[in-house]
């Protein structure tokens, strides 16, 4: 890696910092030493990047195709995996910085909206990790999902300028530009480049961003005819293409600008895999799929199926059938969500102005499946519900299931209401295609990186670091389960932990909490199925159980909520303010804050996520049963030795499946058991029934808390208890509020009533931990759909 005439890291860093800075290290300011010492991680692993290129050029390789990519910062992810924290810490000490300092002044790549997103970025560590020649493709927005504000308790959204200035961990790649035709405009698309660094091994992988270019920087023939404004205009309607991620991500739009985005990545990236591949294997493709394979993270990228027809066919003369042949070869399709309102169905008209020539292929995959479907013994009036292209729409999620040769859901349970109810119908006519693929997080970031304290206790433990890629191993460390003193140990780092978010949370806003109560914490995407509300509500009771009741036996505890609503989500919007308005009435009332604190973590992202998780010790997953795909926030907690709350839901399952169900705490309506308590469902009866829902429901419209007179709590209200234009409380918050509060107050009862026991409950989470581990899923996908090789560049490491 670096031979003897190179300098060393630390000697090269001054260097870096100098030509970025035109100053001494110690004279930089702080952002600046950052870029430095970014550089000067780059040029480290530069040598090492080139060479796992070239390894993967010829061999078998897995394409990663989707819309978001929600890297969170890059610079101690790579000192963590490059082994090079203490060096750099030791060169920013001589140059009078800390460490911690300088890592603060990176920006999130905030490049998704989350759990996909993020799983995106988790699946590209552990790929590289395993030396998985695997290669993520993306959009290189210039604005990440928006900075959250709160203006009196209101969510407000701000541009989220990530790359405004330098970022050193992204690579142009000129010579490697193409373009992609819109019937109505051409657009350059450029590359750019993220090292992917692995933990253990040199390879370095690549996380290839597109970004939309014209295609001349001027039109000078229309700014010397006086056309000044049309030159601008043109060029502006290319920039918009990459101007922004799109902050929804639960309900479908049918926007125009967001098809021209999907088309034009996969577009550009499926025409460098073919250039690839011509350049490797030949001119004839119909090897094409031995070669490449594509994973959609969701339909998002499933315009890949209609264009890599029209490249084999239009521009590589191949024939129908083989093009098929090879395309249905190629692509392999996950799902991560049940919910009707989120699936992809774009009006025709969208594609017969954009892209003629696609539109075209999606009718005659939609022709010719009809005709498969015949005469497979399919009635044409139920082939039809499930066609590409019918009631003037087109249908992605069908393309995906029609066109690829694997579908996935996210964990058992979702795989297993696909096959039952949202793609029953696929999996009757290809059983085979259908497996499961439960979701991980990589151990690297979400433990190795986030919580140094508890790696070093499981170091010593297991005696070295061989956890960090072989998560499994922790099971052995159950043997500590009744050690006495290692429990001891793990409360203090808990403890540790704790002391440090209320710092790092005192920084940022201001708020005090007490590090020795309960950390209870709910942090994920604001939506009515995760049902942030119903926590909420129960706070609220909370409230009124002392203020009312006279209760005073109750365990101190800090409530905390990290969530971004859609802005176009205006019920979301309206709980996020109800949180923040029962946080005051919370905080602001001596009474109560005694005993209570909620903190609503402004502007959630990956690394807040990386304060927070280590210092939980409750974490809420209470989603509706069968709603949540899988959830992955779940599995960051449980490594870090944090108890579940949660619904038999997703990956929750599993979970309870691992560390038994006397380790975590279920409670809640069962998915099975759902459509039969919802059919006479009357949440107005439980409402009078249910003893202090009454008192809190009613809290939201007598002036008990303010919504600034926007009805938002009104709202709400009426979403519960009459349902507006849909039924009332269609995700059962009512339904699950007794058994929710019954669960809640006798875990924070048993938190305090015995530390040991909770603590060895905590330990029993760590150590089970192992098969929520991203390399897990990795390689499950390599070896049962990807037929994937590991190449590593170096052997031995
Ligand atoms: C679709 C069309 C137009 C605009 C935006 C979208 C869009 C964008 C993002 C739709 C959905 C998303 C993101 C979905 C998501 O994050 N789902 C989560 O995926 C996780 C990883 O599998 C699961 O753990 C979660 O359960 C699931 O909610």
């Amino acid at each position: 890696m670096t031979d003897s005439a190179q300098p060393s890291f630390t000697q090269s860093v001054p260097g870096h910092v100098r030509g970025f800075s035109g100053a001494r290290p110690e004279n930089s300011t702080v952002k600046k030493y950052w870029t430095g010492l970014s550089a000067a991680v780059l040029e480290r692993i530069a040598d090492d990047w080139d060479a796992t290129r070239k390894a993967y050029a010829a061999t078998r390789r897995q394409a990663y195709f989707s819309a978001e990519f929600l890297q969170g910062r890059a610079l101690l992810n790579n000192l963590t995996n490059l082994g090079l924290v203490d060096e750099a810490r030791q060169v920013a000490a001589e140059h009078g910085f800390e460490l911690t300092d300088v890592l603060e002044a990176e920006h999130d790549a905030a490049l998704g909206n989350g759990g996909l997103g993020r799983l995106a970025a988790c699946f590209l560590d552990s790929a590289v990790t395993l030396d998985y020649p695997l290669t993520g493709y993306g959009l290189l927005y210039r604005y990440g999902l928006f900075r959250q504000e709160f203006v009196d308790g209101f969510q407000k959204e701000h541009p989220d300028a990530w790359k405004e200035s330098f970022y050193p961990f992204i690579v142009r790649r000129g010579t490697q530009q193409r373009v992609v035709r819109f019937d109505d405009m051409s657009v350059r698309a450029v590359p750019y480049d993220m090292p992917i660094t692995g933990y253990g091994t040199r390879n370095v992988g690549t996380l290839r961003l597109w970004d939309a270019k014209p295609m001349h920087e001027f039109d000078y023939n229309a700014f010397n005819s006086q056309r000044f404004s049309d030159a601008i205009l043109e060029r502006e309607a290319v920039h918009d293409l990459t101007r922004v991620l799109y902050p929804n991500d639960t309900t479908f739009a049918g926007k125009v600008l967001r098809v021209r985005q999907q088309y034009f990545f996969v577009s550009a990236s499926l025409q460098e895999m073919i250039d690839n591949y011509i350049e490797h294997h030949g001119e004839d493709l119909s090897g094409f799929h031995e070669y490449n394979s594509v994973q959609l993270n969701d339909t998002h990228p499933v315009l890949g199926i209609p264009e890599l027809m029209r490249l084999l066919m239009d521009e590589h003369g191949m024939g129908w059938e083989d093009a098929w042949e090879v395309t249905t070869k190629t692509f392999a399709y996950t799902n991560h969500t049940v919910l009707e309102e989120a699936l992809e169905k774009w009006d025709t008209a969208i594609f017969k102005q954009l892209f003629w020539r696609i539109w075209e292929i999606v009718v005659e995959i939609d022709r010719r499946y009809r005709i498969d479907m015949e005469s497979r013994g399919m009635a044409p009036q139920d082939a039809h519900h499930f066609s590409p292209v019918h009631d003037g729409q087109v249908h992605m999620a069908w393309i995906a299931c029609y066109g690829s040769y694997s579908v996935n859901g996210v964990a058992a349970m979702h795989t297993e209401i696909l096959k039952r109810e949202t793609l029953s119908y696929w999996y009757g006519m290809y059983p085979e295609r259908f497996n499961n693929k439960t979701n991980g997080v990589t151990p690297r970031r979400w433990l190795r990186m986030c919580n140094p304290r508890l790696s070093a206790l499981l170091d010593r433990l297991s005696g070295s670091d061989a956890w960090v890629t072989d998560l499994p191993r922790l099971k052995e460390l159950r043997r500590y389960e009744d050690d006495e003193s290692v429990l001891n140990e793990l409360r203090e780092i808990k403890a540790a932990n704790k002391r440090d978010f209320a710092a790092w949370i005192y920084e940022r806003q201001g708020i005090e909490i007490d590090p020795d109560s309960i950390f209870d914490t709910q942090i994920k995407r604001l939506h009515e199925y995760k049902r942030q509300l119903m926590n909420a509500l129960y706070i609220l009771d909370l409230y009124f159980r002392i203020k009312d009741d006279g209760e005073r036996d109750l365990p101190k505890r800090t409530f905390i909520f990290g969530a971004k609503a859609a802005p176009g989500y205006t019920r979301a919007k309206g709980i996020i303010k109800l949180i923040n308005a029962v946080g005051e009435l919370v905080n602001n009332d001596p009474d109560v804050s005694r005993y209570l604190t909620v903190v609503f973590v402004e502007n959630y992202n990956v690394s807040p996520a990386e304060q927070i998780i280590p210092a939980t010790d409750i974490s809420e997953q209470i989603s509706t049963a069968g709603k949540e795909a899988s959830g992955t926030s779940n599995m960051k907690f449980m490594m870090n030795g944090a108890l579940t709350l949660g619904t038999m839901d997703g990956a929750n399952v599993e979970i309870v499946e691992a560390v038994g169900e006397e380790n975590a705490y279920v409670f809640g309506a069962r998915e099975e058991d759902l459509p039969e308590l919802t059919r006479n469902y009357n949440p107005a009866a439980l409402y009078e029934t249910v003893p202090g829902l009454k008192r809190v429901l009613d809290a939201l419209v007598d002036g008990t808390l303010d919504d600034a007179s926007t009805g938002a709590f009104h709202d709400i209200r009426g979403s519960l208890l009459e349902g507006h234009g849909t039924a009332p409380d269609v995700y059962y918050v009512l339904g699950d509020f007794a058994d929710y509060r019954a669960t809640r107050d006798r875990m924070s009862e048993e938190f305090y009533a015995d530390p040991q026991h909770w603590a060895r409950m905590c330990w029993i989470n760590i150590c089970e931990s192992g098969r929520f581990s991203s390399d897990r899923t990795i390689n499950d996908y390599a070896t049962e759909v990807w037929n994937l090789q590991p190449t590593p560049i170096h052997q031995g490491k």
